[in-house]
């Protein structure tokens, strides 16, 4: 599948998605955000994608927003489609792990981009905000939600409230990204993280990232029922046999994802 504003390779398993809009240090314009989305559909159905990394070309921006000429020309009744928001809860939804390796600014769309990964890395230079205030609207695309439940109440208010930008320093502090390496190690060290979750149990990772969403947008009793059959579903599939027996045999896992 070819896109026009991304590069994507699949190698091993794991596509890498590069936002490719140089000329605007990556914003996302509509044609971004719709193949956003095709990227989502492409994640769910092709066999060979297993885990997928998100990044931005060049060294300076991982994607500087949404492009601000396309939210210009947005009326509220095309808003409402839902555009950026549809797109990046097919990400956040996938049954397969998703990574931002966030390369430099992740401003507005694009910090919303890299909330809606599961993991985030980012390299030393990188620095995030929700700026939308400013341009009087707000955080359109899941980032009032997302950030408020990853980095608590206090620090998303004051984030976004202030449109302050975070150096990778604060992130780390704030949990809102998990590692930070030096630009050149960015892309490896995302590509480390990617094998460890492929050399884990398909299903058992399917099932895991579903519980944990449970975690955040339920109640508890029924997060825990949910983790209750997501693990008695794991203990009649092979790959739980595969991964004791595995264990018991002192060697690597064979799973098949079934
Ligand atoms: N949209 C369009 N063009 C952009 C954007 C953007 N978000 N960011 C940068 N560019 C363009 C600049 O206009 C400039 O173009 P040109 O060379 O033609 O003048 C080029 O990229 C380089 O940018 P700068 O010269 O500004 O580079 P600097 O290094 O001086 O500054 C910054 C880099 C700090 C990133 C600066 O460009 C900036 O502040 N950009 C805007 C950041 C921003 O406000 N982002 C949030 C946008 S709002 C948003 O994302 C809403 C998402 C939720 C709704 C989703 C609904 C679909």
């Amino acid at each position: 599948m070819k896109f026009k504003n991304f590069l994507l390779s699949i190698e091993n398993g794991v596509a890498v998605l590069t936002v490719n809009r140089p000329e605007a240090l990556n914003a996302l314009n509509e044609e971004s955000w719709k193949e956003i989305d095709r990227f989502g559909d492409m994640l769910e159905q092709d066999d060979k994608i297993k885990l997928a990394i998100i990044t931005g070309s060049g060294e300076k921006a991982f994607v500087s927003g949404a492009d601000i000429n396309f939210l210009k020309a947005r009326t509220s009744v095309l808003a409402l489609e839902g555009l950026a928001t549809n797109a990046l809860a097919k990400i956040e939804r996938s049954s397969k792990a998703t990574i931002a390796a966030v390369n430099g600014y992740a401003f507005g769309g694009g910090c919303e981009l890299a909330l809606a990964c599961d993991i985030r890395i980012a390299s030393e230079n990188a620095q995030f905000a929700l700026p939308e205030l400013g341009l009087g609207i707000l955080p359109g695309a899941g980032g009032t939600q997302r950030l408020t439940k990853l980095v608590g109440l206090g620090r998303a208010k004051e984030m976004i409230l202030t449109s302050r930008r975070i150096k990778v320093e604060e992130a780390l502090q704030y949990g809102l990204v998990t590692q930070v390496v030096s630009l050149e190690k960015l892309i490896e060290t995302a590509q480390e993280i990617a094998k460890k979750i492929l050399s884990k149990g398909p299903v058992a990772v399917k099932l895991a990232k579903k519980c944990m969403a449970a975690a955040v947008s339920t109640d508890q009793d029924a997060g825990m029922l949910l983790e209750l059959l997501s693990y008695s579903v794991l203990i009649s599939s092979e790959d739980r046999m595969e991964g004791v027996n595995s264990f018991l045999e002192k060697r690597p896992a064979n799973f098949q994802g079934k």
